[in-house]
């Protein structure tokens, strides 16, 4: 690999990186080259055991056999399909297999190829649907303060972290934000649902009192919010946030980009939590992270509020270029495959006591504030160095990185989600080198 490895920095001048401190990363660049199971390579030549799972997508691990044979397979067999009015095999059979293990009430399946379009395609269909029934009225989307819907113009609309909204304008109209469900004070080291917090879903009613239930067409949640830092729904909050929307006649839409595909311990968290939305929004798991795609799931009730009028003509019209891509049907069937024989979609379940208990032994180290957790999911949130907010859990980030295990960090929270294969005792490793970076950080 010592061929990839001497980046010269002007090299690095090009590429404008998402989501990234740039110059900073410019000046010292942290370079993947090779990836396996649990592990990356570095640059380097370093071994770096994967805590995040990607970016929360990776839950098979890395470089999965079936995987890399399904995409190679399909290069060569069917690279390209048009997406409109032309089908191929993949894509329904992939649709079928996702309704397999979707909650009950699932019943279609809409092809994007991110989370953030899933999020687009599910809040456009939200409101068709209701004009398609005659209530067109019902346009006003809820969203949620601190929750993560991606970044296009809806999801960032809809969402409510400051820093990805606050730069963008005006956005859509006609959007209001139930209060988050971050209640420290009461929840602080909390193993699991907290107690307190669900009457923090009875604000809809005020939206509701507020703009009348005929102006709102659906509300938008993640069951648990990844991006912002863990945030674990407290006990009932979804099944009364389920149950206003029932009262008034308002689509609930779970945002499952990261909870789908077994992060919980179930295939979604609609199963874990008992709380069957009207649209499930996905992405990442999906394939595995190794080819972008995206899905909307849907109730019938939604889709067949569309299949009206005239045979011939186009029910909805809303699509992409790549939506169905063969390449992703082929890694997401090939994905399915890999949880269903190795038990993954349920392994979150399996080890959730012991990755609770291996969290919540940070609790006692030095600046740590919170830890919240839930399946293969943990939040550990430090307190912020006064007048540098982020640059406390940043260096974490850094140091972790060094010390050969990948962390995410959110503000001055560190975010953990491996891949749903991790051995215990890579769980041990994990948190132990953890432990070694908060005992010395600044
Ligand atoms: N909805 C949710 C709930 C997400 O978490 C998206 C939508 C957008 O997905 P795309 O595929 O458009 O990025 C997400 C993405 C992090 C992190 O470290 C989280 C996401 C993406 C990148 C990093 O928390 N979530």
């Amino acid at each position: 690999m010592s061929d990839r490895t001497n980046v010269a920095p002007n090299d690095l001048n090009a590429f404008w990186m998402p989501f990234t401190a740039n110059r900073q990363f410019k000046k010292n660049p942290r370079m993947f080259v090779a990836a396996k199971d649990m592990h990356y390579t570095t640059s380097d030549g370093r071994q770096v055991l994967d805590g995040t799972a990607g970016l929360w997508c990776c839950n098979a691990g890395h470089a999965r056999p079936k995987i890399v044979e399904a995409v190679a397979a399909q290069t060569a067999e069917l690279d390209y399909a048009p997406a409109f009015q032309m089908g191929h095999p993949k894509a329904f059979e992939l649709a079928n297999r996702l309704i397999d293990i979707a909650p009950d009430n699932m019943e279609h399946v809409f092809y994007t190829n991110s989370g953030s379009e899933s999020v687009e395609t599910a809040l456009k269909m939200a409101i068709a649907y209701h004009r398609a029934r005659g209530e067109g009225t019902r346009t006003r989307l809820i969203g949620r303060e601190r929750g993560y819907h991606g970044v296009n113009f809806g999801g960032i609309s809809v969402g409510g972290i400051v820093k990805n909204r606050m730069h963008f304008g005006t956005m859509l109209a006609g959007v209001d934000h139930l209060p988050h469900t971050h209640l420290p004070e009461q929840n602080a080291f909390t193993k699991g649902q907290p107690e307190h917090g669900a009457n923090l879903a009875d604000d809809l009613e005020r939206i509701c009192a507020l703009h009348d239930p005929s102006t709102i067409a659906a509300v938008i949640v993640e069951p648990l919010a990844g991006s912002t830092g863990v945030l674990v729904p407290p006990k009932d909050y979804l099944q009364r946030l389920r149950a206003i929307c029932d009262k008034h006649g308002i689509l609930l839409i779970f945002d499952e980009v990261i909870t789908g595909f077994g992060r919980l311990g179930t295939p979604f968290a609609a199963q874990k939590f008992g709380v069957m939305p009207d649209m499930i929004t996905t992405a990442k798991g999906l394939t595995n992270g190794v080819i972008p795609m995206g899905a909307v799931l849907t109730t019938a009730d939604i889709h067949d509020a569309f299949m009206d009028g005239p045979e011939n003509l186009i029910e909805l019209f809303h699509g992409y270029t790549y939506s169905g891509n063969p390449m992703a049907c082929a890694a997401g069937l090939a994905t399915l495959d890999t949880y269903r024989e190795e038990g993954l979609l349920q392994r979150g379940a399996e080890l959730e006591e012991y990755w609770q208990d291996a969290a919540h032994s940070m609790r006692d180290l030095p600046n740590v504030i919170d830890v919240r957790n839930l399946g293969l999911i943990a939040g550990i949130e430090l307190a912020p160095i006064e007048g540098k907010p982020t640059a406390r859990a940043f260096e974490a980030f850094l140091r972790a990185y060094d010390k050969g295990i990948l962390i995410r960090t959110t503000g001055d929270i560190i975010a953990l989600s491996p891949p749903l294969i991790i051995s215990k005792a890579e769980i041990d490793q994990l948190f132990g080198t953890l432990s070694d970076v908060l005992r010395d950080l600044p």
